[in-house]
């Protein structure tokens, strides 16, 4: 309803910035100041150029290169062809105004046979790609291993199943660091811990057609038991830890370090001080094999008394080099992973069933709930005391068209990053030391098992010709990056 007033001076200014409100709103949600806006990519998802310039072979060429491993037998040998495309693709990032870039550097591309021998090619592509970032004024973040190991070391030391894969990947670590520590100041160790160990080595099986059935889950495709995957597991952190010490003992003095891992994250269903209480315990218990171990160097009682026989195993010392101090906690949050309520039993806490009516976003796993991007960082902080986190993913798939108009309008991308951004926007206003966002992703691109056909791209791409439309989202995205807040 609205509400008369006699027209007085006073009135009439206050109107006039009312109007002023309606066409620029002035209750926009801003963030921190000098707060780090980015896409981010990964080398197998975008590259392309699989075998050129003395580049080694990794798993995800091996494995997409096998028919029926991947949906329409995709590959990723030419993908975005980023790698011919660098320049045209800084200048569409530059266009949308970010101030930083998560890109994930190919292990193979440096070490072709994952140690030994460096190829000095490779490391020369990823100098061009830093020196045009820096020049067009974004800050490159790189991560070391967004899951293309060299198929040499899965062939020589069976992967992540050997500690020596864990030491190897700390030797490369520490001679990127080195050798483009001048001009990258942030390092992520490894993306996505869970995705590529449970999907790689262990997997799961799917019905097809006519009673067959297929075994899914991502590079190197195998099927460990129990025991043998929680040793992998414990290989992975641990190639974390080391590789933090090898990039503090090689790299610059202001060089920073931390991992990147889709947390699984508990959202109480009621904010109250017993829920809140409750969704922490959960959120620790839940990653107890790999962000709660990184982050306190210990395995939760729970978790070895859950795992048994089955437990990895393990030396203090190596605890202390997974926990090696870090500068900051990256985090990918793309959904709630289960709601939880107060209970009276030793943990804590109980799940709370998802409803099968929750929305989903397109990819069939993507439960929909923006209270994700609240909680997720607000645990880290409250559990562990981070002092800096970065949300080193969130985006969604979505059916994207190009329209008649040559346009691609992802209206549910925009409803995704509006509704997601202002939980982010309400745990910084709350506090929590959210450093920086890196939208997944800045160009559609080869997504894993599930080939090209999921789109999580600001930009569109057209993989015949390797046409880039920014779709409208790249337009909402760039006005949020512009005003710093959520509008
Ligand atoms: C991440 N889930 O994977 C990866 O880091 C990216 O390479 C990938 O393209 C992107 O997210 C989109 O899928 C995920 O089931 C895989 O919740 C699975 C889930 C989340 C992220």
């Amino acid at each position: 309803m609205k509400i008369k007033h006699p027209v007085t001076r006073r009135s009439v200014d206050a109107r006039q910035a009312s109007d002023q409100a309606s066409s620029q709103p002035t209750n926009t949600r801003t963030f921190p100041k000098g707060f780090y806006w980015g896409v981010g990519t990964s080398s197998y998802q975008i590259e392309g150029a699989w075998n050129e310039n003395g580049k080694g072979v990794s798993i995800w060429d091996t494995y997409t290169h096998k028919p029926g491993n991947i949906k329409n037998n995709d590959t990723g040998d030419l993908a975005n062809d980023h790698y011919h495309r660098y320049r045209e693709d800084v200048a569409l990032m530059k266009e949308i105004g970010v101030n930083s870039y998560r890109f994930s550097i190919a292990w193979p591309r440096i070490f072709p046979e994952g140690t030994g021998q460096a190829n000095p090619k490779g490391l020369d592509f990823y100098s061009r790609l830093v020196d045009e970032l820096k020049a067009a004024g974004i800050e490159p973040f790189a991560t070391l291993y967004h899951w293309d190991l060299p198929q040499t070391l899965q062939d020589k030391y069976g992967g992540w199943q050997s500690k020596d894969t864990a030491k190897a990947f700390a030797d490369y670590a520490g001679y990127i660091a080195e050798h483009l520590g001048d001009r990258v100041k942030h390092f992520f160790t490894i993306n996505e811990f869970r995705s590529f160990v449970e999907g790689g080595y262990q997997g799961f099986d799917t019905q097809v057609g006519g009673g067959k059935v297929l075994h899914l889950g991502g590079a190197p495709g195998l099927k460990l038991s129990n025991g043998d995957l929680n040793q992998v597991r414990h290989h992975a952190v641990l190639g974390h830890g080391l590789a933090v010490k090898a990039i503090r003992s090689r790299g610059r003095s202001g060089t920073k370090v931390g991992f990147a891992e889709n947390m699984r994250i508990a959202v109480p269903v009621i904010e109250t001080p017993e829920y809140i209480k409750a969704a922490e315990r959960a959120t620790r218990e839940l990653n107890a094999d790999f962000t709660t171990v990184m982050l306190e160097g210990r395995y939760t009682e729970e978790y070895l008394k859950e795992t048994g026989k089955d437990a990895p195993k393990f030396t203090d010392d190596e605890l202390k080099t997974i926990a090696s101090p870090l500068d900051f906690v990256g985090i990918n949050v793309y959904k709630p992973n289960t709601y939880v309520a107060p209970s009276d039993d030793p943990l804590g806490y109980r799940h709370i069933p998802i409803n099968a009516s929750h929305p989903k976003m397109q990819s069939e796993w993507h439960v929909f709930d923006p209270q994700c991007l609240y909680w997720a960082p607000h645990h880290v902080q409250s559990l562990w005391g981070a002092k800096s986190i970065f949300i080193t993913e969130n985006g969604c798939a979505a059916s994207d068209v190009i329209a008649d108009d040559g346009k691609v309008y992802d209206s549910d991308r925009v409803m995704f990053l509006r509704s997601y951004l202002a939980q982010l926007q309400r745990a910084t206003a709350d506090g929590v030391p959210v450093s920086g966002y890196f939208l997944w992703s800045g160009q559609d691109n080869f997504e894993w098992i599930y080939g090209y056909g999921n789109r999580f791209g600001l930009i569109y791409v057209d993989f015949k010709t390797q046409k880039r439309t920014p779709k409208l989202s790249a337009q909402w995205f760039r006005e949020a990056v512009r005003r710093n807040a959520v509008v």
